[in-house]
């Protein structure tokens, strides 16, 4: 029956960089029964976060992106030897799991997160060239800043309004009419921390570790990469790509 496995030599092009985007099933669903604040929770980021740690100290990849419940990883060294189907599962299956390891430790969801509550993340594979590994990022944070502006605006009208006239209040009002909307509420969204306006990123950074020479006993310096969790990215561009060595 081999043969009717038939995606299974399905492989990325060897001559692109990967993107790997997963994304939380259900997870609008998901934040109402474990009562996340809206539009932001602090401890859920926090989680999406530490879950991505974990893949990256598993798969090296050279950035991760955070925002909402969407993972955006660029890959290093591309695993199980390009093969779409192993890529996509392994690492759909690893977050999900990292996630609900993170989530059942922490005491706040204990109550919540029982047997009805699942966790899962779909995942898609994107070759992209150098340029478009820029252009990827960019337009993911893009999305990430309409997500804030949206999601602000959505749920300080529902302090004062139904679901329904909420919706009615915002069909198809533009980005500088929700700005508005906004600012007569007291809420500048520059103001907001840079984490709900740009998204949360992972990399790596050299840093001197000191050890002793086993033979000497001199001390000796090194330098090792170290995994940052970085929570004030700014916009991206070229720049910052070179910068921090991703592409
Ligand atoms: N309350 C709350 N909800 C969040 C947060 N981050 C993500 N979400 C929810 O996750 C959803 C992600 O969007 P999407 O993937 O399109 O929805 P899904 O198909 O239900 O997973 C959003 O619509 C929110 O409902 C958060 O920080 N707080
Ligand atoms: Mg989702």
């Amino acid at each position: 029956m081999k043969e009717c496995e038939i995606f299974s030599n399905l492989k990325v092009p060897c001559t692109s960089n990967i993107a790997v985007r997963l994304d939380g099933r259900n997870f609008s669903q998901l934040s109402r029964k474990l009562e996340f604040e809206k539009p932001y929770d602090l401890e859920f980021a926090e989680i999406l976060a530490e879950a991505s740690h974990h893949l990256f100290k598993e798969f090296n990849p050279r950035f991760i992106y955070i925002f909402s419940d969407e993972i955006s990883l660029l890959l290093g060294e591309v695993p199980f030897a390009g093969r779409v189907e192993k890529i996509d599962s392994v690492m759909a299956s690893f977050m999900s799991g990292a996630f609900t390891r993170e989530i059942m430790g922490r005491e706040r969801f204990s109550g919540l997160f029982d047997e009805t509550a699942s966790i899962s993340f779909d995942s898609r594979v994107i070759p992209l060239s150098r340029k478009g590994v820029i252009a990827y990022f960019k337009e993911r944070q893009m999305e990430a800043w309409r997500n804030c502006l949206n999601g602000y605006s959505y749920w300080t009208l529902r302090k004062e309004h139904s679901k329904e006239e909420t919706m009615t209040l915002l069909h198809k009002k533009k980005s500088n009419q929700l700005h508005e909307i906004l600012f007569q509420q007291g809420i500048n969204l520059a103001q907001m921390p840079a984490w709900q306006r740009r998204g949360i990123g992972l990399y790596t950074r050299k840093v001197e570790v000191e050890g002793l020479n086993p033979l000497t006993h001199e001390k000796v310096t090194s330098q090792r990469n170290k995994i940052t969790i970085d929570w004030d990215l700014p916009m991206f561009d070229e720049k910052f790509f070179n910068e921090k060595s991703i592409i």
